[in-house]
């Protein structure tokens, strides 16, 4: 595992490259039993689909096996970053596994594609906030030169990427690729910590590499569930009233 303690200038990297690969989060043996579970789920059948790219995803896992994936939440390895940037407004927002069967090379996308656009509508408003959200993203195998890889637009969580609000994937897609990158060889057991609306690719360089990963999103809510209130919350779903 890195070494945590200068998780400081960890975090002064992650804010300044917009990523952190953060090698040895998993030991062997929890990286090889949360495999072995990813490929069982899909023995089952529980993905929710199989994209045009490539990407199998399974949105229910967490549910379905907590004593497996739970442990990937607020990780240790992980959780100084977390903390060390989100405080108590962490909030796991959504958590994916994902196995790529065949032939990868995926969209180029923000995940929080929306980012720009609620940091504009913020400015608007005295006192409303943006807000950012990471991603910790677990692998599995070993992501090497002519097997596999991540790929970043460098610097893209600093500025807005052009074509993402006009709609033209081509035009976008065209523009990522033309960018200058930066590509991670995440190894089996590594995570990457990374500003979610830079733009990212993941990609097969070998067609028969097995390749899989998990995702834990997390978001910066301010209102966490400790604050001193005179009223209990309640909830989440259906409590924001101007939201269409
Ligand atoms: O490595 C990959 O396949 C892509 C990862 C990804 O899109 C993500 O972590 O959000």
């Amino acid at each position: 595992m890195d070494n945590v303690n200068d998780v400081g200038d960890k975090l002064d990297q992650l804010e300044r490259d917009g990523y952190l690969l953060v090698e040895g989060a998993l030991t062997p043996n929890e990286t090889e039993h949360i495999r072995q579970r990813i490929n069982y789920a899909r023995q089952q059948g529980w993905e929710e689909g199989l994209n045009s790219v490539g990407n199998m995803w399974f949105d229910t896992l967490l549910d379905r096996e907590p004593e497996t994936y739970q442990p990937l939440v607020g990780h240790p390895s992980i959780r100084p970053y977390l903390e060390g940037m989100m405080g108590k407004q962490c909030q796991l927002r959504s958590f994916r596994a994902h196995i790529n069967p065949g032939p990868y090379l995926q969209e180029w996308h923000l995940d929080f594609h929306g980012y720009w656009q609620e940091k504009r509508e913020a400015e608007k408003h005295r006192y409303a906030v943006s807000t950012v959200s990471f991603n910790t993203t677990f692998y599995f195998q070993d992501n090497e030169p002519g097997s596999g890889h991540l790929k970043f637009v460098k610097d893209g969580h600093l500025s807005e990427p052009k074509y993402i609000y006009a709609g033209d994937w081509p035009k976008f897609e065209a523009w990522c690729n033309a960018q200058e990158h930066v590509i991670l060889y995440p190894k089996a057991g590594d995570c990457v910590v990374f500003i979610n609306h830079m733009p990212h690719q993941g990609a097969k360089e070998r067609d028969d590499m097995e390749r899989s990963n998990v995702v834990c999103h997390y978001q910066v809510t301010p209102m966490h569930d400790g604050v001193r209130y005179v009223s209990s919350p309640r909830g989440y779903t259906g409590t924001f009233p101007f939201v269409e």
